[in-house]
């Protein structure tokens, strides 16, 4: 069944490739954090994510969310790396599973555990096969995964169709925060080819070239943090943003 928020997301999609900014509430002050969701969101950001795989203090996590949801008026999107990341009052959640992870625990068990606190607060899941890209990165180690070699489209491909056969709408092609490469356009191309929901792409993207040939290639909606944890790049947010709407 989809939600306010998806159908949000889709509409908004029809008009052009949308913009997600990712706010790591352990890295941000909350002062600063609703600075820059107000600033993103005067650039065009469709959403703002808070979550991570690192970010694991709840208390803090429900603060932020709290204090962004009063700032501004895209939606809140969730976006947890473990059950500390259920957090209320924000719009909705990237109902994740970490498909390529070799620990039964992301795939399954953490959703099972973070399932009740979603239907309690009200959090509007959004069902997502999350795939991580690459190693070396936080997600990647945090998660036990078993990184899809960038240069193996066919295999993020695979695991995309399974996504859509199990009924996922969303998949989010992640190289890892900080990632010092982005999942490349030839697999967002191969994974768009059979995957017929909203694609998601993130990890080390810092730049309106890269950011274009990835909208070009068939991403939905693209997920930008690292770049804005210096305030100097909401510029280069401009850009990107200008860049994936034309
Ligand atoms: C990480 O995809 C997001 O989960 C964003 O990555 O921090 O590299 O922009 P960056």
């Amino acid at each position: 069944m989809t939600g306010k928020v998806e159908e949000l997301l889709l509409s908004e999609r029809k008009k052009s490739p949308l913009l997600f900014v990712l706010i790591d509430s352990e890295v941000s002050q909350i002062d600063s954090a609703v600075k820059l969701a107000k600033d993103v969101e005067q650039i065009g950001a469709a959403s703002i994510l808070v979550g991570g795989s690192s970010a694991t203090d709840q208390m803090e996590m429900a603060e932020v969310v709290k204090n962004l949801k009063s700032a501004v008026n895209i939606p809140i999107i969730l976006f947890p790396g473990n059950i500390t990341g259920v957090v209320p009052q924000a719009d909705a959640i990237l109902f994740s599973s970490l498909m390529n992870s070799e620990n039964p625990y992301y795939i399954t068990q953490a959703q099972a555990l973070g399932a009740p606190n979603v239907l309690k607060f009200g959090l509007e899941p959004l069902p997502t096969s999350y795939l991580v890209i690459g190693e070396g990165t936080s997600a990647w180690f945090v998660g036990n995964v078993r990184g899809i070699p960038f240069d193996k489209p066919k295999i993020a491909a695979a695991y995309s169709l399974a996504a859509q056969f199990f009924g996922m709408r969303f998949v989010y092609l992640e190289a890892g925060s900080g990632a010092k490469t982005n999942v490349t356009p030839e697999m967002v191309a191969t994974v768009r080819k059979v995957f017929q929901g909203f694609l998601i792409v993130g990890g080390g993207i810092r730049d309106a070239q890269t950011a274009k040939s990835l909208t070009d290639a068939g991403a939905d909606a693209l997920v930008i943090g690292t770049l804005l944890e210096d305030s100097k790049n909401l510029e280069k947010l401009t850009e990107i943003a200008k860049a994936i709407k034309n």
